[in-house]
């Protein structure tokens, strides 16, 4: 089915979602904050809006993937914002990682539209969004879901569907806040064994032979070796992850000491300017420590 996507935020996930769904036939208009994101879609028949409003008049269907929950709200809000665009029984799909407390207020303001919220969690990198091979955790009204499905099919290669968008908010930092202490870990134990004269493949090699082996630990391990820390999944954005996890804890009364821990983690290695980095280069903050004994 071919519907009238209007899609808000082009960034490093959103700009090859995006594509996808271009590539895929369906109708593409496109909105950024920084409009040139925009161009290679554009060169290729999509249409670019020039304001988040324009952009989300007149769709099927609207999805966004911004930064965070104050991203959010500024392509929804104002005059100009998409929300303004929602009339009863449109839907919105929130596909940023934007914390349970937005979910639940994004999913108030679209019904008091009398529009439907879907917030729908990508899972996976950038690689993944151009293979269109993302994990993506959907959360709201079964309604809602259908219509957004066969958009979602075309850019990933598994739907986990709940009912309640806090839900799908929440599983997703659920498994970020894991992949967070599985990094830090990670960079924890390669300064160590570096420092002990242990070369990083080589700790590698036994780990991955061990029974916590894993696709991370291979892909991160290649870039801490190169020091290629291009960004596929920041350290800005994770740490954000762990704020918001530890933001839904405070509201649940779950205690997340470990969260913490991590999150201080990526946010000392984004003061000393890493934040733009990938979440590889945490090691060399623990190589840094190392170092200085
Ligand atoms: P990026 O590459 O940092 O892209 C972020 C996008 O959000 C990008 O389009 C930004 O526009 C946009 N953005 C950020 N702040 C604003 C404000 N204030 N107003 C409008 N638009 C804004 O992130 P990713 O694509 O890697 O990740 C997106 C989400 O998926 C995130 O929640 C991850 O955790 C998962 P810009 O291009 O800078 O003008």
């Amino acid at each position: 089915m071919r519907l009238r996507i209007g899609f808000l935020g082009l960034g490093t996930m959103g700009e090859p979602i995006a594509n996808n769904l271009r590539k895929a036939g369906h109708d593409l208009t496109v909105w950024n904050r920084t409009p040139s994101k925009a161009d290679h879609i554009v060169s290729k028949g999509g249409k670019l809006a020039r304001s988040p409003r324009e952009c989300a008049t007149g769709r099927d269907l609207v999805l966004c993937c911004v930064t965070d929950e104050r991203a959010l709200d500024a392509v929804l809000e104002g005059p100009d914002g998409a929300l303004a665009a929602l009339r009863e029984g449109d839907v919105l799909v929130d596909l940023s990682t934007a914390g349970v407390r937005a979910a639940r207020s994004v999913a108030e303001r679209v019904s008091a539209r009398g529009a439907r919220f879907v917030a729908c969690p990508v899972l996976g990198s950038r690689t993944a969004a151009e293979q269109a091979q993302l994990v993506l955790v959907v959360g709201g009204p079964a309604a809602a879901r259908e219509r957004a499905r066969p958009a979602l099919h075309a850019v990933s290669a598994r739907l986990f569907e709940v009912d309640d968008p806090a839900q799908a908010a929440l599983l997703k930092l659920c498994v970020n806040a894991i992949g967070g202490a599985m990094i830090t870990g990670f960079g924890e134990a390669l300064a160590l064994g570096r420092a002990g004269g242990i070369p990083v493949p080589r700790l590698v090699e036994v780990l991955q032979a061990s029974s916590f082996h894993s696709p991370l630990y291979l892909m991160k391990g290649e870039l801490v070796e190169r020091k290629d820390f291009a960004p596929r999944f920041s350290i800005a954005l994770a740490e954000k992850d762990q704020r918001l996890a530890q933001e839904a804890a405070a509201d649940l009364g779950a205690k997340v000491p470990l969260n913490e821990t991590v999150r201080r983690l990526f946010a000392s290695a984004a003061e000393s300017g890493r934040g733009d980095e990938d979440i590889a280069a945490i090691a060399e903050l623990f190589f840094e420590w190392a170092g200085k004994k």
